[in-house]
């Protein structure tokens, strides 16, 4: 009924085709807040909905259990300040229904059903070039013709294909987390079989495993799940929220995840094994997810050792709740970082296996055989079962938007195609070759990295304000150029090097879906800095964007937003934040006790096997060195590594982390040399040292530990070889020919 009302207000008879400036598809969290944006910003919009009502994952995904695994307070909408006074929300992560009833609330209170087509589906975009417009075809009522095309489609919408032989031959009822019935189902006294270990079947399991006579779980890989300890919203976060309002907005909407917590500084070795425990133990109890993924140390999610022992911890609570060792063995997740996968938050997950009438069966050691009328098979058993829910997931991130294919845009170019080999987009929002054509958490956007609401009005509001200014300056199309979109690509990559997503096979990468191509899809460069970088693409006349329109000149501003490594970024961010004085107004001796204090107040770097400080032959005598060694077993190959300083600062304890680092890494022996420095010694009596402590390693390596005398090479900090005078370059040349004579890359 409301469906006909809908399309019928906006069937133009004339040529049952329907206008508008925006088509909008999807009536979850993005679809309701760009419709409200929109409509202000005088655009008219449609909204087409495949279901009957507003909700997107959350009027989809009705199964027992479901819930967020955000605390609700920070898992909610900030564009109206009236709504937090207006909503309260009845427990810390709310169910299923309470956030449908939500954004049933949201759409009355802004009056936005009347813009939406429910029961709606998108069968095909096509871009016109004559008319500089999309033209949708629409499964019910009328094509759409609209300027913009917007999908706000969703992450985790388009559930995957069971992939197992046999799935549609089962004769009872087979379920699907994200597609639950309506009404519910009654499984008491039934034999219940659930396929998948993610957050759907973790939330899930515990209760059917109440109701039904028999549970089998099939489990291919096991999760770190961490108890929810549901109750009452925080006080704590509640009392924030109340006090200062925007403050609180704010430090999300700045942080790594999109929630206000702090980024942490000290790395896990800082702390004492007590420390540490205390730490875990404390977001253990409060049953904060995020908090656990991002508040222990600074080092858990980018170093495998400091995140080893947030998992053994993890992995220690889970022998602690179940009782059978071989049960609670295959529970264990040993194959993937904490983090790098989608860990779950879980009210009795662990215990219920203790339960008398639930069993697991590890597909790691039995994978499912096939699917008949009556049972699940495995090469050994056979599982006698009356109903079969699949837990197995989502076609996620690109899924949802790959189902209205073809996305056709300039020349019959089709996203399907454009991304046969992954993803590609600008900033996760626009592709190359698709004009006025938008993705709200697109593939490159933190997006499933992050607090999805923050991100979703962090997109809806970078769109919807270039539709304005678009409208403003006299263009009508907009569309990110290849080198920007190449830009990007890299970028992202780069992140993900430094996180350890790309540790783990997962829904983030694409490994879950059968033939689907893999990387890390997601932006993990964190909430704050991607908001910035979209902000500064605006600033700087929207870098990496064409722009069109009929009685205006062409604007295009074509380049990279981001050229520098991320690590590199942040640090030069970090110090440009300091607002440090040059360093060649400080004169040598300034220089170097800036340098020196610097240095003390910068973490300690992480144990290696030995640290040993020496004293080698230099050109005019002795010089000290320090000397790593990996913990591993020797002999190792030997690294001589002359520090930075541009000739005139530092010795051979000034680049300690990173040379602890470069050790535990490389698992060689780094020898960092000491050298006279400009000016009170003038070049090239430097590179003389230089080359004297290459000579002596060369002659020492296997007393100190190397593999032989021609099993070293050479590494420095760009700032000792940048910029070389003549002199400078004839010295580094000598160097260099004589470390080739004598070394060879282990
Ligand atoms: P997930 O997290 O993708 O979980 C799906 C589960 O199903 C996971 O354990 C999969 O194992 C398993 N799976 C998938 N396909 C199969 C087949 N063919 N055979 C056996 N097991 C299979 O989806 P969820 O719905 O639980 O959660 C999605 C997100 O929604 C969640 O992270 C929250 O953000 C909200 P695998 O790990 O791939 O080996």
């Amino acid at each position: 009924m409301l469906q006909e009302q809908t399309a019928s207000r906006h069937a133009n008879p004339n040529n049952g085709v329907q206008h508008a400036d925006v088509a909008v598809v999807g009536a979850g969290f993005a679809g309701l807040y760009l419709l409200y944006r929109l409509r202000k910003a005088g655009f008219t919009a449609i909204g087409l909905e495949a279901a009957d009502d507003v909700g997107g994952t959350w009027y989809w995904n009705r199964y027992p259990g479901a819930r967020c695994d955000i605390q609700t307070i920070d898992y909610a909408y900030t564009f109206d300040p009236e709504l937090d006074k207006a909503w309260t929300w009845s427990e810390k992560y709310a169910t299923q229904p309470e956030i449908l009833r939500y954004l049933g609330f949201v759409a009355d209170r802004h009056d936005l059903r009347r813009d939406i087509r429910f029961g709606t589906n998108v069968i095909n975009g096509r871009w016109n070039e004559g008319t500089g417009r999309w033209l949708l075809r629409t499964s019910d009522g009328p094509s759409v013709s609209c300027r913009h095309y917007i999908m706000a489609t969703g992450c985790l919408s388009s559930p995957k294909p069971p992939e197992i032989v046999g799935a549609g031959s089962f004769s009872g009822p087979v379920l699907t987390t994200g597609r639950w019935p309506h009404d519910g189902v009654d499984l008491a006294g039934k034999r219940v079989a659930v396929i998948g270990t993610g957050s759907s079947a973790i939330q899930l399991i515990p209760i059917v495993a109440e109701q039904a006579a028999e549970l089998v779980v099939f489990q291919r890989t096991p999760n770190f799940a961490m108890p929810a300890r549901n109750g009452a919203p925080s006080p704590d976060r509640l009392a924030q929220v109340r006090s200062d309002p925007a403050a609180y907005r704010a430090q999300a909407r700045q942080s790594l995840t999109g929630v206000p917590l702090p980024m942490q500084s000290v790395v896990s070795w800082q702390f004492t094994d007590a420390e540490r425990r205390e730490r875990f133990e404390k977001m253990w109890d409060e049953g904060d997810l995020v908090g656990m993924l991002t508040q222990l140390w600074a080092d858990q999610g980018v170093d495998v050792d400091g995140n080893a022992i947030v998992a053994d911890l993890f992995r220690e609570k889970i022998r602690s709740v179940v009782r059978d060792p071989e049960t609670a063995e295959t529970l264990t997740p040993r194959d993937h970082p904490f983090g790098a996968k989608r860990p779950c938050l879980d009210t009795n997950y662990y215990a219920t296996f203790n339960r008398p009438n639930v069993a697991l069966v590890d597909l790691r050691k039995e994978p499912i055989a096939s699917i008949s009328a009556t049972a699940i098979h495995t090469a050994t058993r056979k599982f006698d079962v009356d109903v079969i829910v699949f837990a197995t997931g989502f076609d996620a991130m690109t899924g949802a938007v790959l189902a209205l294919n073809p996305v056709e845009g300039r020349g019959g170019r089709t996203l399907a195609g454009l991304w046969a080999e992954g993803p590609k987009t600008y900033l996760g929002l626009m592709a190359a070759g698709f004009p006025n054509f938008f993705m709200i958490t697109g593939p490159g956007s933190p997006s499933v990295l992050s607090n999805m609401v923050v991100s979703i009005e962090q997109h809806v509001d970078w769109v919807v304000d270039r539709l304005i200014d678009m409208r403003a300056a006299g263009f009508t199309t907009i569309e990110p150029t290849e080198t920007a979109m190449a830009g990007w690509e890299r970028h992202l990559a780069d992140c993900a090097q430094v996180t350890l997503h790309r540790l783990a096979n997962t829904w983030y990468t694409g490994a879950n879906v059968l033939g689907k191509p893999q990387g890390v899809m997601p932006y993990t460069g964190g909430v704050g800095l991607y908001r910035g970088i979209c902000d500064e693409a605006v600033q700087r006349g929207l870098l990496g964007f064409r722009l069109t329109g009929p009685n205006v000149p062409e604007q295009c501003n074509d380049g990279e937003i981001v050229r520098l490594q991320p690590d590199v970024r942040a640090v030069l961010g970090l110090l440009a934040q300091m607002n440090l004085p040059a360093i060649e107004s400080l004169g040598a001796a300034g220089a170097r006790a800036f340098v020196e204090q610097f240095n003390a107040g910068r973490p300690f770097g992480r144990p290696v096997g030995e640290v040993v400080d020496g004293v080698y032959d230099g050109a005019g005598g002795p010089l000290r060195y320090r000397l790593y060694r990996p913990e591993s077993e020797g002999p190792h190959p030997v690294v001589v590594y002359y520090h930075g300083g541009g000739w005139v600062l530092g010795d051979e304890g000034s680049d300690d982390p990173f040379c602890r680092d470069l050790c535990r890494r490389s698992d060689m022996i780094i020898i960092s040399v000491d050298y006279r420095h400009a000016p009170e010694h003038r070049f090239p009596t430097a590179a003389e040292d230089g080359l004297a402590a290459a000579r002596w390693v060369a002659t020492n390596a296997a007393s100190l530990g190397g593999r032989g005398a021609r099993s070293w090479s050479l590494a420095g900090a760009p700032a000792a070889t940048s910029r070389p005078s003549r002199a400078s370059s004839r010295a580094i040349a000598a160097v260099r020919r004589s470390a080739a004579s004598c070394s060879s890359a282990p």
